[in-house]
């Protein structure tokens, strides 16, 4: 059975900016759940999801957090399965120190990170990851972006239309 996607935000506020991650798991037809549990406001809820999350059926999980952001982290810490970050913009760091937080964890529990506000490229790693063992997830993911080619071509041809030229391959 194709495995899922865990996207676990550490607040209610964060959810605007995680959302594109499931709008791309919804394009690519990857199954997803979502839901909301804090490192330091719900520990053992954090630990319950990670600790279970292999046997639910979820291959790759997403934390979308803000702040120090050790949500990431913390499930890293209580599974095997392969855990990204989506540094979320909040407070007077604007997202760095939930950035630094993700990508300076200390060997042994690693984690992957998006860039700050990076969603829509969480989704699209998650499905990456699970392409590697699913070919339906892979051929749609070689289908977005042999669209994603063609739409380069036509602003190319629009940007040569307003020089008056040609193409220049
Ligand atoms: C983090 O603290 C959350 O992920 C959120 O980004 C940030 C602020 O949370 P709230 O105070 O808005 O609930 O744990």
């Amino acid at each position: 059975m194709a495995r899922k996607v865990l996207i676990v935000m550490g607040s209610d506020s964060d959810f605007d900016q995680i959302t594109p991650a499931w709008k791309v798991l919804e394009s690519l037809g990857v199954a997803y759940e979502v839901t909301v549990a804090s490192a330091h406001r719900s520990p053992e809820r954090v630990v319950a999801l990670a600790r279970n999350a292999r046997e639910n059926g979820f291959g790759v999980i997403l934390a979308a957090a803000g702040g120090a952001a050790h949500l990431a982290g913390v499930i890293a810490a209580n599974t095997t399965l392969p855990v990204v970050a989506v540094p979320v913009v909040v407070g007077s760091l604007g997202g760095v120190d939930a950035l630094l937080s993700a990508v300076q964890m200390p060997g042994g529990v690693p984690i992957a990170s998006v860039g700050i506000g990076g969603a829509r490229n969480a989704g699209y790693f998650a499905a990456a990851i699970l392409a590697a063992s699913d070919a339906d997830v892979e051929a749609r993911i070689e289908s977005f972006r042999s669209e994603q080619a063609k739409n380069v071509e036509a602003q190319d041809g629009r940007v040569q239309a307003k020089l008056g030229k040609a193409g220049a391959a």
